[in-house]
């Protein structure tokens, strides 16, 4: 039976906004306080995984041993630097492509839920004028575990109401489409085919993006009809 696309899952740092270089300038100021460095390609593990789960990564790779009170006054000080970048993000910090995007998934009649890991999406989608635009907000403060676990995933497909073949996940992190798998969902990753080999379609940005031509000509395995 042909299965129908009804809704799109999107991740939010890297995909929707680019908080994925605020991350990485966040933590890197706090790797080299703590005397060590960290490169892009390092911080392509911590993309999609959550704040603590990054810190943990971060101190292995620097190989330095604290006790669970100093990691979490570090996440904490890593976190009010990035809170002050993201204060100052507003709608014109969208990614190219995504407003339109957005427009053409409702025109369409597909639902879109976000899927982040992270604790902070509400102010950011408060910041840059999109929280009345996702049917359905998953994010670090309602799942327990971090991609690539599918948590994220699972609990926004069940509350757009769709099955998770029904579903398209947008994602920018490996973490995030290894998540995305386990779910059973597709993915479309947003990056290079370097970074990004898992992805089941690949696409440097959505700028000039068809969606209606993209579900049309998705593989015949999952034949698509748009209404
Ligand atoms: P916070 P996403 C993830 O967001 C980021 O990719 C990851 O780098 C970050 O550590 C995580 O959120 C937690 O973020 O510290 O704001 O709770 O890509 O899943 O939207
Ligand atoms: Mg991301």
């Amino acid at each position: 039976m042909a299965q129908m696309i009804k809704g799109f899952l999107f991740d939010l740092d890297g995909v929707i906004v680019d908080t994925a270089g605020y991350h990485y300038k966040a933590w890197k100021k706090l790797t080299n306080e703590l005397g060590f460095d960290i490169d892009e390609e390092f911080n392509e593990n911590l993309k999609g995984i959550s704040r603590m789960d990054s810190i943990a990564k971060i101190l292995e790779y620097g190989k330095v041993t604290l006790s669970e009170s100093e990691i979490l006054a570090l996440a904490t000080k890593k976190n009010e630097w990035y809170v002050e970048m993201i204060d100052q993000m507003t709608a014109e910090n969208i990614l190219p492509g995504i407003p339109a995007l957005i427009t053409q998934i409702k025109a369409l009649g597909l639902k879109m839920a976000l899927g982040s890991a992270s604790k902070n999406a509400p102010r950011i989608l408060e910041r840059i004028g999109l929280n009345e635009a996702f049917d359905a907000v998953v994010d670090g403060n309602s799942v327990s575990k971090s991609k690539p676990d599918p948590e994220v995933f699972v609990k926004g497909a069940e509350m757009l109401n769709l099955a998770p073949t029904e579903c398209v996940v947008v994602e920018d992190a490996f973490a995030g489409i290894q998540a995305a798998h386990a779910a059973g969902m597709k993915a479309i990753g947003i990056g290079k085919a370097t970074d990004l080999p898992n992805a089941d379609f690949i696409m440097p940005s959505f700028v000039g993006f068809d969606l209606k031509s993209f579900l049309q000509e998705m593989p015949a395995q999952q034949s698509i009809e748009t209404k």
